[in-house]
């Protein structure tokens, strides 16, 4: 079986992620696309052969030739589309974060629950890298003993004028707040909010950089910076304090160059270089899922559980205070195992 798959929303990642689908993994093929930006869409589709343009994402979702559907649009606009994948039974993979608040969250955990299996991934595609799929291993390994603390950073050499403070923490550290429940399969219980001087290559309405601190449910401590303008390249960092030891990312795979009087490696340039295995190995599993009538990967649960500790942080933000966290209840869905 050849899986057919409706994009909605062609802009960077869309287009990386079609251009995956179409070249890199097996058994599948983009048969349609949608973007509100309709010249967009038709530039798209100009480049992959029979491919069908629709005029909005519900009509794609509703096409009888799209078999599942793949979420690369904005943030804000990921709950409409999901909830209407759930309610059309169809698959969706949603690119994070799964919608950016609780309440849209909740609202698509509560149609997947009524529908009764599971029919969403979230792309949190570090899960599938293989460093950090290392460290995890290296995390759970009982000579390293209990984890303390959590260091990470994530850098990014610049972000796009449309980009806001707030997705500083839903866009952008959401990252870090679903990595670290995975990697000490634990939940965060707790957010404080520091804000150092000002970075001045940062937009007058940005908050550039940030410090999250968070405590988890176990007793970790995890601090993660965000820089988003950091112009040096694209750096993503997590080093984990044990009682007997520590575990870290190791820098980039590559080759470090010897010359000079100097040594130096290649930083990557931006997520697209740095987790491209990573968003192939997901989607193929998201793939194969669907060909086998099953489901794989980060649950909705994991995007409301990483939209819910984003939405602790941006009262943190606002208020300068420490925000308790807490998941709600957990609908019997989620409580099943998850393969990855
Ligand atoms: P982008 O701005 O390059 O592309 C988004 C596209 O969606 C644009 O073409 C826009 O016109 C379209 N769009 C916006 N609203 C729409 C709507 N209501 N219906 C249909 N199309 C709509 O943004 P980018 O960087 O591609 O990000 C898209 C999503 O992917 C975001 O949720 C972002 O967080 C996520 N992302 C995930 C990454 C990862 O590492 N997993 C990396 C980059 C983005
Ligand atoms: C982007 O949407 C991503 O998901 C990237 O992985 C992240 O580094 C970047 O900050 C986001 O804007």
């Amino acid at each position: 079986m050849t899986v057919r798959v409706g994009v909605i929303g062609v802009g960077m990642i869309g287009q990386d992620h079609i251009r995956r689908l179409t070249r890199v993994l097996a058994g599948v093929e983009v048969v349609a696309v949608t973007d509100v930006d309709p010249a967009r869409a038709a530039d798209v589709a100009a480049g992959v052969p029979g491919v069908k343009v629709h005029g909005t994402g519900k009509d794609l979702i509703d096409d009888g030739a799209v078999d599942a559907v793949l979420v690369t649009s904005w943030g804000p606009t990921h709950e409409e589309y999901v909830l209407a994948g759930i309610a059309a039974g169809k698959p969706v993979f949603c690119e994070k974060p799964l919608a950016t608040t609780r309440a849209a969250c909740r609202r698509i955990l509560d149609a997947e629950s009524a529908f009764g299996r599971r029919l969403v991934m979230v792309g949190f595609m570090r899960r599938y890298d293989a460093s950090y799929r290392a460290l995890k291993a290296a995390v759970a390994d009982d000579v390293l003993g209990a984890p303390l603390l959590v260091h990470c950073a994530h850098r990014n050499p610049s972000v796009p004028d449309i980009y806001s403070s707030d997705m500083a923490i839903n866009d952008t550290a959401v990252h870090e707040l679903d990595i670290v429940r995975w990697l000490l399969d634990d939940e965060i219980a707790a957010a404080r909010v520091l804000q150092p001087r000002r970075n001045s290559r940062a937009a007058a309405h940005l908050v550039d950089p940030l410090v999250i601190l968070l405590e988890t449910a176990g007793g970790a401590l995890v601090d993660v910076e965000v820089s988003v303008n950091i112009g040096y390249g694209y750096d993503i960092r997590c080093e984990v304090v044990a009682e007997g030891g520590t575990a870290a990312l190791a820098d980039n795979p590559g080759v470090i160059v010897r010359s000079g009087g100097r040594w130096g490696g290649a930083v990557p340039v931006d997520w697209r270089e740095r987790f491209i295995r990573a968003y192939d190995s997901e989607l193929q599993d998201w793939v194969d899922a669907v060909t086998a009538g099953s489901a794989t990967g980060p649950t909705a649960w994991d995007g409301y559980a990483a939209t819910v500790v984003a939405d602790g942080c941006l009262e943190a933000l606002r208020t300068g205070e420490r925000v308790p966290i807490s998941l709600g209840d957990r609908p019997s869905l989620y409580t099943r195992a998850v393969t990855s």
